[in-house]
C-alpha cells in the first residue's frame, strides 16, 4: 500500500464541490488540498504516483446497503457470490456493501452471521458489513440482537410480509422496536401487507390469473401505504427510528411524510427499479415479463416522478439495490405461475451511474444530494460514518473517479454481475465511473477491474446516525 496523489479532479462531498487534490497515504486519505499544491510540496519528486482526474468528479466510494449475494432463502440460489457480485459492485463505483444474513431454520442469529461469515470471508472485492433478518421471534431474540450488536452487525431487517415463513406479528415489531430504542438497533422493515396479499393472490390463482402481471396486482400499492404507516405508528409508539426498505410507490411515500411530519424517525430507501422501470413490463410475453418480478413490484411511471422528489426533499435518504438476481433459467417455470418466480433483480452494478443519470444529469437532484444518496447518507445510518460516505483527512481512502463526460449503454453482454439478462438492457447511461480506490488500493483502473477478490474487509459497524 503507498500513496497516490489524485489531481486535476473536482471533489464533491455532500456538501461540497471544490477544484482540489487529493492525497492519499496508506489506506487513508491525508489531505485535501487546493490544485497543485500537494505536487508543490514536492510529492513529485519523492515519486508518488499521480492519478489524473481531469474533467473528471472525485468522489467517496459508493455505498449499497441493501444486497443478497450467495442467499438462499427462496426456491432457488441467488447466483452472484460474494466474490462475483462484489467485484461488480467495484466496477460501478461501490466500495462497501451491507448484505442481508440470515439463520437457517433451527438456527439462532448469531449462527447465520457464523455462515455469512465463512461465505464471504476472503472473498469480497470490496468492504462489507451485515444486517440481520429476524424472522422467527422469539424470548431469545433481544438477547440475540445484543450479541449481534457486539459482533458489529447493528441493524436488523423484520417483514410485514411472507405469512408463515418470514413474517412477523405488530407485537414482535413493537417488542422489537422497542428494544432498538434502549440498545441503538436499528429496525428495517420490509412494509407490506402479508395477510391481505396472500387473499388476493388466493383470488387471483382461483380465478386462472397466474400471469406475472398479477404478480403486481395481488401487491397493490395501498397495502405498502397501509404497513409503512402502521409500523411508522409503532414506531412512534416505541419512541424508536425505524427504516423502510425497497419504498416503491407514491402511496408508501406518503404515509413516510407523514409520519415525518409528526416527528417520528423514519428512514427510507428506494431501489433503481423504482426509479426506472414501471409495471408495465410484467406484461410483457413469456420469460420477459418473468424477468421483472420483484417485492415490492414496479409500479406506475407516476410513482417514479414520486419517489424522485422524495430523494430531492429528503424524504428518502438512500437508494440500494436490493441486488438478488436469478437468471433465465431460475425463471423460466414461473412463466405462467407468478408463485413460482423466484423475486429480486440484478442491479448492484449500476447504482451510481444511474442515479446520476436520471438524478444530476436529468436535472432532478444536485452533484452534492448524489452523493449523499449513493454514500454519505448510507454510511451514517448504517454506523460507518466518517470512516466510509466522505472525502476527509482520516477517513478511508474509497475513492471514485468519475467522468461526467463518458458514457455507455447498459447491456448482460458487458456487464459483471452473475446473471444472463439486464433488467436495464440497452439504458444509455451518461456519466460513467472510470478509477475506483480501495482503501488506497486501485481496483478499477479506467473501467478495467484491477483488484482481487479478499480485497475486501469485513466492517464491524457501529450505531446509527438517524437523522443523517
Ligand atoms: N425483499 C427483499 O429485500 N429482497 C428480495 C425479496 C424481498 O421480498
Ligand atoms: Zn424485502
Ligand atoms: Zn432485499
Amino acid at each position: 500500500m503507498g500513496s497516490y496523489l489524485i489531481t486535476g479532479g473536482t471533489v464533491v462531498t455532500a456538501t461540497d464541490t471544490v477544484a482540489a487534490d487529493v492525497f492519499i497515504d496508506g489506506e487513508q486519505i491525508a489531505a485535501i488540498l487546493a490544485p497543485g499544491s500537494l505536487l508543490g510540496a514536492g510529492l513529485r519528486r519523492e515519486g508518488v504516483p499521480v492519478i489524473s482526474a481531469d474533467g473528471c468528479y472525485v468522489l467517496p466510494g459508493g455505498v449499497d446497503p441493501h444486497t443478497h449475494f450467495e442467499a438462499e432463502g427462496q426456491s432457488v440460489p441467488v447466483l452472484d457470490t460474494f466474490a462475483t457480485g462484489t467485484r461488480a459492485a467495484a466496477l460501478g463505483g461501490t466500495t462497501t456493501v451491507i448484505d442481508f444474513a440470515y439463520a437457517r431454520p433451527g438456527e439462532r442469529p448469531a449462527q447465520g452471521l457464523d455462515w455469512y461469515h465463512s461465505k464471504a470471508d476472503g472473498q469480497c472485492a470490496v468492504d462489507y458489513g451485515f444486517h440481520m433478518m429476524l424472522t422467527s421471534c422469539d424470548a431469545g431474540t433481544v438477547a440475540d440482537v445484543d450479541q449481534l450488536m457486539d459482533r458489529g452487525v447493528t441493524s436488523f431487517k423484520l417483514y410485514t410480509a411472507y405469512t408463515g415463513t418470514l413474517y412477523s406479528t405488530d407485537d414482535v415489531i413493537l417488542r422489537m422496536l422497542q428494544h432498538s430504542r434502549r440498545s441503538g438497533a436499528l429496525m428495517m422493515l420490509h412494509a407490506e401487507n402479508g395477510p391481505a396479499i396472500d387473499v388476493l393472490r388466493e383470488q387471483a390463482v382461483e380465478a386462472g390469473q397466474t400471469e406475472p402481471r398479477y404478480h403486481a396486482r395481488t401487491r397493490p400499492a395501498a397495502l405498502e401505504a397501509e404497513a409503512v404507516h402502521r409500523v411508522t405508528r409503532l414506531a412512534e409508539v416505541a419512541g424508536a427510528p425505524v427504516y423502510i426498505v425497497h419504498l416503491s410507490s407514491a402511496e408508501g411515500l406518503g404515509e413516510v411524510v407523514r409520519a415525518r411530519a409528526r416527528g417520528v424517525r423514519v428512514l427510507a430507501e428506494t431501489c433503481p427499479q423504482y426509479l426506472f422501470l414501471d409495471e408495465d413490463r410484467l406484461a410483457l410475453p413469456g420469460f420477459e415479463g418473468a424477468s421483472f418480478v420483484c417485492s415490492p413490484p414496479l409500479r406506475a411511471k407516476e410513482d417514479q416522478e414520486a419517489l424522485w422528489k422524495g430523494l430531492s426533499d429528503r424524504h428518502l435518504q438512500n437508494v440500494a439495490t436490493d441486488h438478488c438476481p436469478f437468471c433465465r433459467d431460475q425463471r423460466l417455470p414461473g412463466v405462467d405461475d407468478f408463485r413460482k418466480i423466484p423475486n429480486g433483480l440484478p442491479g448492484v452494478e449500476h447504482r451510481l451511474e444511474q442515479v446520476f443519470h436520471g438524478g444530476v444529469a436529468g436535472g432532478k437532484i444536485s452533484l452534492n444530494r448524489w452523493v449523499e444518496i449513493c454514500s454519505t447518507a448510507p454510511a451514517k445510518i448504517f454506523g460507518l460514518y466518517p470512516r466510509k460516505g466522505t472525502l476527509a483527512p482520516g477517513a478511508d481512502a474509497d475513492v471514485v473517479i468519475f467522468d461526467p463526460h463518458a458514457g455507455h449503454v447498459v447491456s448482460a453482454k458487458t456487464h459483471h454481475m452473475n446473471v444472463d439478462y439486464s433488467v436495464y438492457e440497452g439504458q444509455a447511461l451518461s456519466g460513467a465511473v472510470r478509477t475506483v480506490l480501495l482503501r488506497g488500493k486501485v481496483v478499477v483502473d479506467d473501467g478495467r477491474y484491477t483488484g482481487a477478490s479478499g480485497d475486501g474487509r469485513f466492517l464491524a459497524r457501529g450505531a446509527s446516525i438517524t437523522e443523517p
